[in-house]
């Protein structure tokens, strides 16, 4: 849209989101409160990551900085961000953070949805002023209201998913999300304050020629990993892949969503369920890949199929483009075809 020549100021998440809820007539704008309240605590947390090295937020918490204060490490204040602002939306029944081993129950709560989220992931990272990031899902509550017991809420598998998404605190902070309608991206905009629509509708390329895993760890691989790792890197025909790893999901992820090829944290000898984490890892990754085209898988089975048994639980991850998936998916199939003919 051209008003005399200058372009119009993009629209801002808030405006987008009540676009949305405006195509579901009977919505009673629960769930644009909700994502209004994570859309709050990115903001705050984007603000102390960017000031994280001036006002001495890294390190450990419990020690105290150059004015005696004591420092609370940016993963908790990140962890408070969100489960403030989660509480004040009054949206949500219960919740579950990486950051804390018992799920938060929101006493007297009415809000009708659940969220999981790991408000600072990539934490070898954090201190080194390296792209680190948000990761949330959003599910509905099944249990009766007035109940003291969320089981069914919290271990409902990602193929129940209302929305996800991530906030990338990198050259610029982005918040991509989806409630199941496809994937959008916003970049804040520092100078008004407001995340604006920049990446309308994102799809995951069929196709790409970047693998992303760490490598360090081939010496414990099962064999269809180590085997696809070497056909991306030695192929019959064409140019190597090339390797990219960040060692920050949301980072690798976004660049994944955004130049196609394949994210890996495959379980291995010494991690035989993986490192990441099913909740608020491996399922709103996976909801976001599928709702951009591409796919998510442990290498057997459809991610967002799996059925959490415990909060805390991880598993095998693979997201990316279709193509590269299926490729995978090729190998460990073989590899179970090799097995039974033994
Ligand atoms: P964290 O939750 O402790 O930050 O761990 C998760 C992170 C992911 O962001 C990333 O994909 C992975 O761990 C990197 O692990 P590694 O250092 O083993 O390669
Ligand atoms: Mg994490």
């Amino acid at each position: 849209m051209e008003t005399q020549g200058r372009q119009a100021y993009p629209m801002t998440l808030t405006q987008f989101i009540l676009e949305e809820q405006h195509h579901h007539p009977t919505a009673q704008g629960d769930l644009s409160i909700l994502l209004h309240a994570i859309e709050i605590a990115s903001k705050y947390v984007s603000a102390q990551v960017r000031a994280a090295g001036i006002f001495d937020l890294y390190g450990v918490e419990g020690t105290t900085n150059v004015q005696g204060e004591v420092v609370k490490k940016l993963d908790v204040i990140a962890n408070e961000a969100f489960i403030t602002a989660l509480k004040r939306s009054k949206k949500v029944c219960v919740m579950v953070s990486e950051e804390n081993e018992h799920p938060i129950v929101v006493e007297a709560s009415l809000g009708k949805y659940v969220a999981v989220f790991d408000p600072l992931d990539g934490s070898s990272n954090i201190d080194a002023n390296v792209s680190i990031g948000t990761i949330f899902g959003i599910y509905h509550r099944k249990s009766a209201k007035g109940t003291t017991d969320y089981t069914e809420d919290l271990l409902q598998p990602g193929n129940k998913l209302v929305a996800a998404g991530y906030t990338l605190y990198g050259t610029a902070t982005m918040l991509v999300l989806s409630s199941g309608n496809g994937v959008n991206g916003f970049t804040l905009d520092t100078t008004a304050g407001e995340f604006v629509l920049t990446h309308p509708n994102i799809r995951v390329p069929p196709k790409g020629n970047i693998y992303s895993v760490n490598e360090g760890n081939s010496a414990f691989w099962y064999e269809p990993v180590t085997r696809y790792v070497d056909s991306v890197k030695n192929p019959p025909k064409g140019n190597p892949y090339s390797l990219r790893y960040v060692g920050s999901m949301v980072a690798d992820v976004h660049r994944t969503l955004v130049y196609g090829g394949i994210f890996m944290y495959p379980a291995d000898k010494r991690s035989k369920q993986g490192k990441l984490r099913l909740l608020y890892e491996a399922n709103p990754m996976a909801f976001l890949m599928e709702q951009a085209g591409g796919k998510g898988t442990t290498g057997t089975g459809r991610i967002l199929d799996l059925e959490p048994k415990g909060i805390h639980d991880r598993c095998p991850v693979f997201l990316g483009s279709t193509d590269l998936i299926n490729e995978l998916e090729g190998f460990f199939a073989a590899a179970s075809e090799d097995k039974a003919a033994l």
